[in-house]
């Protein structure tokens, strides 16, 4: 246990030298709910058939996001995967990652999600979680990465290629009499992730052009999926009715 909480103490940050600290010491996590101490395990691990990485344990005091970034030569790379992180503690977290981006190690990262909320923006408002001048990370190795196929980037041909559709999530919250975000905007070909709450009573979603039709139960996170496969600017509206301004209560899905 002692040589552990060593080895951890010399590769990285903050949470490990608290995790030590508790192990050690052998008393309760000292966070309350006002005061979560943001921090992410992570376990070396294969990458899933339907291209997913597994994050052991991570916590946050507000509600933000873990992002996975690559390394190359030493440095962060690219995010190629993210999901949402409600505030407070959350085991075995599944990610979605470009499989044809995976490089041999990965790091996940807490992110802030910050005004406008619900989007990831990073670059952007959603900046990584610091705490004591450290930003919340843990690398881990993808035990399988021989067996990961490489897509050719093409490096002379210069024939500009059509756009692969993403991965992109968005936590929806509802409450009398609105929407949030009140505007999602994701691009032709992308799978959109929802992510539904409701912090009120019981709303829904519906967004008849792409077959949507969701109850929202509070305290209840749903996650819905559909692919972006038409472009235009679609209505969602709540059609459970829920008070004076239920009428009112949509938001718009841009698809570029
Ligand atoms: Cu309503």
């Amino acid at each position: 246990m002692y040589r552990k909480a060593a080895l951890l103490i010399s590769t990285l940050s903050t949470i490990a030298l608290l995790g030590a600290g508790c192990a050690k010491n052998n008393t309760p996590s000292p966070s309350t709910k006002e005061q979560i101490i943001p921090s992410i395990t992570t376990e070396n691990q294969p990458l899933t058939e339907n291209n997913q990485v597994v994050i052991k344990e991570a916590s946050i005091g507000q509600d933000g996001w873990i992002a996975i970034h690559t390394k190359e030569n030493g440095q962060l790379g690219d995010i190629i995967g993210y999901t949402s992180l409600p505030a407070g503690k959350d085991t075995k977290i599944k990610i979605t990652v470009d499989r044809n981006k995976v490089t041999p190690s990965l790091v996940a990262m807490l992110h802030y999600d910050r005004d406008p909320k619900g989007a990831f923006e990073s670059p952007g408002a959603d900046g990584p979680v610091i705490r004591d001048q450290q930003v919340i990370m843990q690398e881990f190795t993808i035990l399988n990465q021989g067996e990961i196929t490489k897509k050719a980037v093409p490096t002379t041909n210069t024939t500009p290629t059509s756009y692969v559709g993403v991965r992109k999530e968005f936590i929806v919250t509802a409450k009398q009499w609105s929407f949030t975000p009140a505007v999602i905007k994701v691009k032709k070909g992308d799978t959109v992730v929802l992510k539904l709450k409701s912090t009120d009573v019981t709303h829904g979603m519906f967004i008849p052009d792409f077959n949507i039709n969701e109850t929202m139960e509070p305290g209840v996170m749903k996650t819905i999926e559909f692919e972006a496969d038409k472009s235009g600017t679609f209505t969602y509206s709540c059609n459970i009715p829920c008070g004076a301004g239920h009428k009112a209560m949509s938001g718009k899905l841009i698809i570029e």
